[in-house]
């Protein structure tokens, strides 16, 4: 079983144990200089075309920043959509950034993009920014996105039921080795009833039942795809009311199909538990809501899977101390990110602070969950921003108690939060050899 292991990054870090009073600076240095593995994004490679969002329209128009336009502005949801994506830019511009302060952690995000490419923050209208962005060549623009953010590279989420996706993958999709891929079972997992035609329509013998041949054939579908993509680990989304083990689809689709499938391929699977789907259609995306999970079913996944590990994100607040508390007892599960409504200064500072007291550095504390290119600039300088005084005085309270650290420490602990946990338990740099066992 991977376990996370150290690699230390460089050697030019002195191991002088560095002084209460330049702890802070020493720490915003290191977090500064981290280039950091965003494990889990909506942003797609080059290859996947206009899969990807970036830009200002893109920006404007996130499902976070429609949630709170529907607070400000008298619009019908109706009749925003039936507006064309400049105009809904627009309307959410003049709304949010000029007839009220842009004081949220969305807006303010926008702000943070706008400043990092030198365009005003306070125009009345969009036109410098949108100028500035359609003279921009992808390819270019994201390697220099990326340094912005200082981030060395994205893991996707790549849904192979997907109608406009798939069939890109499926024709030979160029990789690039800055964007890692995740194969996406949502479909699969929670729709079963909705989505097997689409195996059956491949040429996979399911029914919908999931009778017969179909486990194995679902199987097969994952090693076709697992052969397609190389992703570095599964993944599903699941709702605030998952249990397992649970007599249904989902239930015998994770036990018999992909969580054996995920050991095979010596790959983990990813859970992020806890959503209220849709309840506000009205608002697409941005309708989904929080409720609180029963993450019993977490343990039972842990014991019953001991060779799979495991990727857990949960995103109601009231479940991260019993997730804590899980970690310390499963050693084949790895808690990640402070996830979307969760994704707010103030929460992620408690979470942070808890996951550190209770598992020291055995985490992984954030992802960006970008779904446009550029809101990896601000999420990754909110996150350095709130993990700075947290590090720091994780350290000081080590020093306090008798135990002083060196850059090359406090370096080591950092690239082990941002890079070398994930890197390990998806063996990013190993070859993926196949697990004899299933
Ligand atoms: O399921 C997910 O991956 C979620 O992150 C998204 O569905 C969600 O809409 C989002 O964008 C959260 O930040
Ligand atoms: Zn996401």
């Amino acid at each position: 079983m991977a376990t996370i292991t150290e690699a230390p990054r460089s050697a030019s870090a002195s191991a002088t144990p560095v002084s209460a009073e330049q702890l802070s600076q020493v720490v915003q240095e290191e977090l500064q200089n981290v280039p950091i593995i965003d494990m889990h994004t909506h942003l797609f490679m080059p290859s996947l075309g206009r899969l990807g969002l970036w830009g200002i329209d893109e920006l404007l128009t996130y499902h976070y920043l429609e949630a709170e336009l529907f607070r400000f502005s008298q619009m019908k949801p109706a009749n925003y959509w039936s507006l064309t994506k400049q105009e809904q830019a627009d309307l959410i511009w003049r709304t949010l950034f000029v007839e009220n302060t842009p004081v949220s952690e969305s807006t303010r995000g926008v702000i943070a993009v706008l400043k990092a490419f030198g365009l005003g923050t306070t125009n009345s209208d969009l036109n410098e920014a949108r100028e500035y962005f359609q003279s921009r060549k992808l390819d270019a623009h994201i390697r220099h996105v990326f340094e912005l953010a200082g981030i060395s590279e994205v893991v996707m989420t790549n849904d192979p039921l997907d109608p406009e996706e798939a069939p890109l993958w499926e024709k030979g999709a160029a990789p690039d080795k800055q964007f890692h891929p995740v194969l996406r079972l949502d479909r699969i997992i929670n729709k079963w009833p909705q989505h097997w035609e689409v195996l059956k329509g491949k040429g996979y013998n399911v029914d919908q039942d999931l009778g017969g041949k179909s486990v194995a054939e679902v199987r097969r579908f994952l090693a076709d795809w697992y052969g397609r993509m190389k992703p570095v680990y599964m993944a599903c989304s699941l709702p605030d009311t998952f249990e397992y083990p649970e007599d249904s689809f989902r239930g015998r689709l994770l036990q018999q199909a992909v969580i054996p499938s995920c050991r095979e391929f010596n790959i983990p699977l990813s859970l992020m538990i806890g959503v209220r789907y849709q309840v506000n259609p009205a608002i697409k995306l941005a309708g989904d809501a929080v409720g609180k999970a029963n993450l019993r079913a977490v343990e039972h996944l842990c014991v019953e899977f001991p060779d799979n590990r495991f990727l857990i994100s949960v995103l109601s607040r009231e479940n991260q101390h019993e997730l804590c508390v899980y970690t310390r007892k499963f050693a084949n599960l790895l808690p990640f990110g402070c996830w979307w409504f969760l994704n707010q200064p103030s929460i992620v500072e408690e979470i942070t602070r808890e996951r550190i007291e209770m598992v020291g550095f055995s985490f992984i504390p954030q992802h960006s969950d970008a779904r446009v290119l550029e809101q990896v600039v601000y999420k990754w300088k909110n996150t350095r921003r709130t993990m700075a005084p947290i590090v720091t005085n994780t350290y000081r309270l080590l020093a306090e108690d008798g135990r002083q650290v060196s850059r090359e420490e406090i370096r080591r602990g950092i690239n082990r939060l941002f890079r070398t946990n994930f890197e390990r338990w998806v063996n990013l740099r190993g070859g993926h050899e196949r697990h004899s066992a299933a």
